[in-house]
């Protein structure tokens, strides 16, 4: 309305100087929003392949499904992968490169029982079919994460998409920048501070370990060595040391346990109710407990009406942000595990 007769005012000539400034305020606003958009533009946006490649995510979804449908347990490690490429060098799908003369992350200790490229490849080997060298393999990453636990009935999260591939995968940088699971709070706090994440999203963003198995050795010290004299982690549950024995003998390194025992399959709460019984597996999974804000939430998701499934949607599309290559920035990989 306002608009309307400031126009009219303005074809009749008859403009008053409050109208003006108003006018000119307008103006300067509307090129205020210009340069917004202009910067958006260089970030992550939702639909950003609906012109250049309109079929990518359905292609995408549509493989991860024909691999989930058959594999549900797959969801696990695909979820893990997208975690471990946006940990280091920020979510640039450096974790699918493979070493060259330099080590790349995959090799490296924390990332040897990553598993699932293959369904990385085969996605990515259809969408070049759709489109040759329009969608990143880190875009990838991110939809088949989100895929592949929405299709285990996990919650589902909005992807803005537009992340560019890197061009670089060192073993040394994985090592610095991915969590062990021995770190404590003080540790994890500022690892994922390090990353932007607060304590919220930590707290969150491990309740992941709702589905998947682990190696013996990623915990094998809380059983049998924990302070050098042969004990037990005495944070754990006894009942679970002595269970967890029996699965995993001193310095086995080919084991798997299931991280969420009972439920390890399905995505839901049951993290946070083993945690709160001090059955969380790795000491960073126990280590939730130690702070008073990530003890609350442990304590809150494990109850009925839990808003964890919507907490991890937010936390997930926040993860998803960290630290990507966007606009001209890097490339678009034609192979996922080498650069062009
Ligand atoms: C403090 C941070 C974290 C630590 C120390 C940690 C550590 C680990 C370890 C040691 C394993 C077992 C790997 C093996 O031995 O096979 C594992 C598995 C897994 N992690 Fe984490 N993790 C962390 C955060 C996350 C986050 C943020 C997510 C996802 C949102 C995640 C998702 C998973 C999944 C799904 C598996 C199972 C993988 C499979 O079944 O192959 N983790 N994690
Ligand atoms: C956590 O670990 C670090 C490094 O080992 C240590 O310096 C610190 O005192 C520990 N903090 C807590 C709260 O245990
Ligand atoms: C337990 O740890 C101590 C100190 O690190 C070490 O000397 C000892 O050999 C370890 N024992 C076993 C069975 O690994
Ligand atoms: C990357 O390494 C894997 C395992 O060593 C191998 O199977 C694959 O062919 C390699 N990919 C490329 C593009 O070199
Ligand atoms: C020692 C070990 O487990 N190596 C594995 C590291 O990761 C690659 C890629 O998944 C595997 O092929 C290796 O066997």
């Amino acid at each position: 309305m306002f608009y309307k007769q400031l126009l009219k005012n303005q074809v009749q000539g008859k403009m008053e100087i409050g109208q003006r400034v108003l006018l000119c305020l307008h103006i300067q606003l509307i090129i205020v929003v210009m340069v917004l958009n202009h910067s958006n533009a260089q970030g992550l946006k939702l639909g950003f392949y609906s012109e250049t490649c309109p079929n990518a995510e359905s292609i995408i979804r549509k493989t991860t499904y024909g691999f989930i449908s058959r594999a549900p347990t797959l969801a696990a490690p695909l979820l893990r992968l997208h975690f471990h490429d946006c940990f280091v060098r920020g979510c640039d799908g450096s974790v699918l490169l493979n070493s060259t003369k330099n080590q790349a992350e995959k090799d490296a200790i924390p990332n040897l029982s990553l598993r699932g490229y293959h369904v990385i490849d085969a996605v990515k080997s259809a969408v070049e079919q759709a489109c040759p060298g329009v969608v990143s393999c880190a875009d990838i990453l991110a939809l088949v994460a989100r895929d592949s636990v929405s299709m285990i009935n996990g919650p589902s999260w909005k992807v803005p998409l537009g992340r560019r591939d890197g061009r670089v995968s060192k073993l040394s940088e994985a090592l610095a920048n991915l969590p062990s699971p021995f770190f404590n709070i003080t540790q994890l706090k500022q690892n994922f501070a390090s990353k932007g994440l607060n304590m919220k999203d930590l707290a969150v963003l491990l309740g992941g370990h709702t589905i998947g198995t682990s190696h013996c050795v990623a915990f094998g010290l809380r059983l049998y060595n924990f302070s050098g004299k042969g004990d037990a982690d005495p944070s754990m549950d006894l009942t679970y040391v002595t269970q967890l024995k029996q699965k995993c003998k001193p310095g086995d390194i080919t084991s798997l346990v299931e991280m969420d025992p009972g439920s390890f399959k399905t995505f839901d709460e049951a993290y946070y109710t083993l945690v709160s019984k001090r059955r969380g597996l790795f000491g960073s999974d126990a280590a939730l407990l130690n702070n008073a804000e990530t003890k609350a939430y442990v304590l809150q998701a494990s109850r009925h009406g839990s808003t964890f499934a919507k907490d991890f949607a937010v936390s997930m599309e926040k993860m998803g942000k960290v630290e990507v290559l966007t606009g001209n920035q890097g490339e678009i990989r034609k192979h996922c595990a080498m650069v062009n």
